[in-house]
């Protein structure tokens, strides 16, 4: 192992960054206080430091959505289009809404990205062809993507408003393994993270499609205590993202839920619950072209942090 994975491995490192950025970790300073936890904003945090902490889930995880959505004055609002396609959330953990982007809003969302590409400035991620975070460098994405319209419809389904997070957007598909967001962006109490995939070209069998096991944020929430992570008091566990991915197999092995693929057309959106199983196929259709974006969201007044690498997450910078 290189020294820089040993480094990545080492946790002070990331607490003393931490200590640093203090303005972007106020969240978790309240998020202690509020749950009576005795940790300092810069040290690492796993799910076992709420274990005592009491919180609810989100509504929707208690009620079912075919009885509360109906009732509920924000849906009333909604068109009849979009009612649709949300009513089954709390049994299904997902919902598809067809056409959500116009064709111009999504060639738009294109061209911006294209430009932060070829003028240097695209934050691609280590070792991968993905963007991060284009939404803050483009405003013009921003207001498309992360629109009321949007930003209306996951408040409702997490009964709680809604921040922008990360934005990642693919030229190729990812091939990752099946996963729950729940791990690597992680909340308490449980559940109030919130995905949207959206499709920037019509998407071909064979591109590495976007999977995902409906019901199955049902499913116990996999967090430290439950895998082999392999981490101690100073290092975070090497490959532990490995052995998350080999539990998961298993989980998926041990079940009876059935794999469903989005082969979606340009414009259509996927919106996830917090810990639905999802990944990316295999590419097998090799040169193949799989431009989307993922959005994904934190509800406000909830500890947020990444469970895998034990961070508090670091908010701001919109
Ligand atoms: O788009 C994909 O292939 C997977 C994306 C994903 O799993 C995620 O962003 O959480």
């Amino acid at each position: 192992m290189g020294l820089k994975d040993y480094f990545r491995r080492f946790k002070p490192a990331y607490s003393l960054y931490n200590f640093f950025n203090r303005k972007k970790l106020h969240h978790i300073e309240e998020a202690y206080e509020k749950h009576g936890i005795k940790k300092n904003y810069f040290e690492p945090i796993n799910s076992l430091d709420f274990k005592e902490a009491k919180g609810e889930p989100p509504w929707l995880d208690s009620r079912n959505s075919n009885d509360a959505l109906p009732e509920n004055q924000h849906f009333k609002k909604l068109s009849p289009h979009v009612q649709e396609r949300i009513i089954n959330w709390s049994k299904d953990g997902y919902a598809i809404i067809p056409q959500f982007f116009s064709e111009k809003e999504i060639d738009t969302v294109l061209e911006e990205t294209n430009k932060l590409v070829s003028s240097n400035k695209a934050n691609f991620q280590r070792n991968s062809n993905k963007i991060m975070f284009a939404y803050r460098q483009s405003s013009i994405i921003k207001n498309i993507v992360n629109s009321d319209r949007l930003q209306n419809i996951l408040s409702l389904l997490l009964g709680k408003e809604v921040i922008l997070f990360q934005s990642i957007n693919f030229f190729t598909g990812s091939q990752q393994a099946s996963h729950s967001d729940s791990v690597h962006m992680t909340t308490f109490p449980l559940g109030y993270l919130i995905a949207v995939w959206i499709a920037l070209e019509n998407i071909e069998e064979g591109s590495g499609v976007l999977h995902y096991y409906p019901g199955s944020h049902k499913l116990p929430y996999i967090l430290t205590p439950d895998y082999d992570h392999g981490s101690n008091s100073l290092f975070l566990g090497s490959n532990a993202y490995d052995r998350y991915e080999k539990k998961i197999k298993e989980v998926i092995q041990k079940n009876t839920y059935k794999k469903k693929n989005f082969l979606a057309k340009k414009g259509d959106i996927l919106i996830w619950h917090a810990n639905l199983l999802h990944g990316g196929d295999q590419i097998t259709k090799p040169n193949s072209s799989r431009k989307s974006m993922v959005l994904h969201y934190y509800a406000k007044d909830v500890a947020c942090y990444h469970e895998l690498t034990q961070r508090p997450a670091l908010l701001g910078d919109e």
